[in-house]
């Protein structure tokens, strides 16, 4: 069969959040407006998108399960799933197709809770730091998964 060309973003909980708080952590960009880079980066490099976000672990695990039958990689920012949820992790591990794991900030340089992450190890790789850049360029990494 042949590989879809079609990666699922994910967004964990509070992303909606973004550029109406915290903006010295988490930039000025609203979701709507990383969401508009994105699809524009995706267009550019010739794939299929689908965007989601979530404050629910569950709607995160359902979407994960689900996406092998629709999609080639996955893009996630797990957001503070990111620390705590062995199920987000069994789930890509589960699903078999390649995982971005991505991060606004760098979640080394802050507090010692955010330093573990507990999808690193089911994750093709990581990006983390690189602001609302860190999606794109875990779009183009998972491009390459594919
Ligand atoms: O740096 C990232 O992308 C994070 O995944 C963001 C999470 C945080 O828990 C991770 O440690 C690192 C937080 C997302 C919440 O974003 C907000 C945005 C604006 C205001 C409040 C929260």
């Amino acid at each position: 069969m042949a590989k879809k060309r079609k990666i699922l973003v994910l967004n964990g909980p509070n992303l909606n959040l973004l550029g109406k708080r915290q903006p010295e952590i988490y930039g000025r960009l609203t979701l709507d407006q990383i969401n508009k880079k994105i699809r524009s980066l995706a267009k550019e490099l010739g794939v299929e998108i689908d965007i989601r976000q979530s404050n629910s672990e569950g709607d995160l695990v359902n979407w994960i399960q689900e996406a092998p039958r629709e999609f080639g990689a996955i893009v996630i920012n797990p957001a503070a799933y990111t620390h705590s949820s062995v199920a987000i992790r069994d789930a890509i591990t589960a699903a078999g197709i390649p995982a971005v794991e991505v991060h606004i900030s760098n979640i080394y340089k802050r507090e010692e809770f955010r330093k573990h992450s507990y999808i690193a190890g089911a994750a093709v790789g990581q990006i983390a730091g690189f602001g609302a850049q860190s999606y794109l360029l875990g779009l183009r990494a998972a491009v390459e998964q594919l």
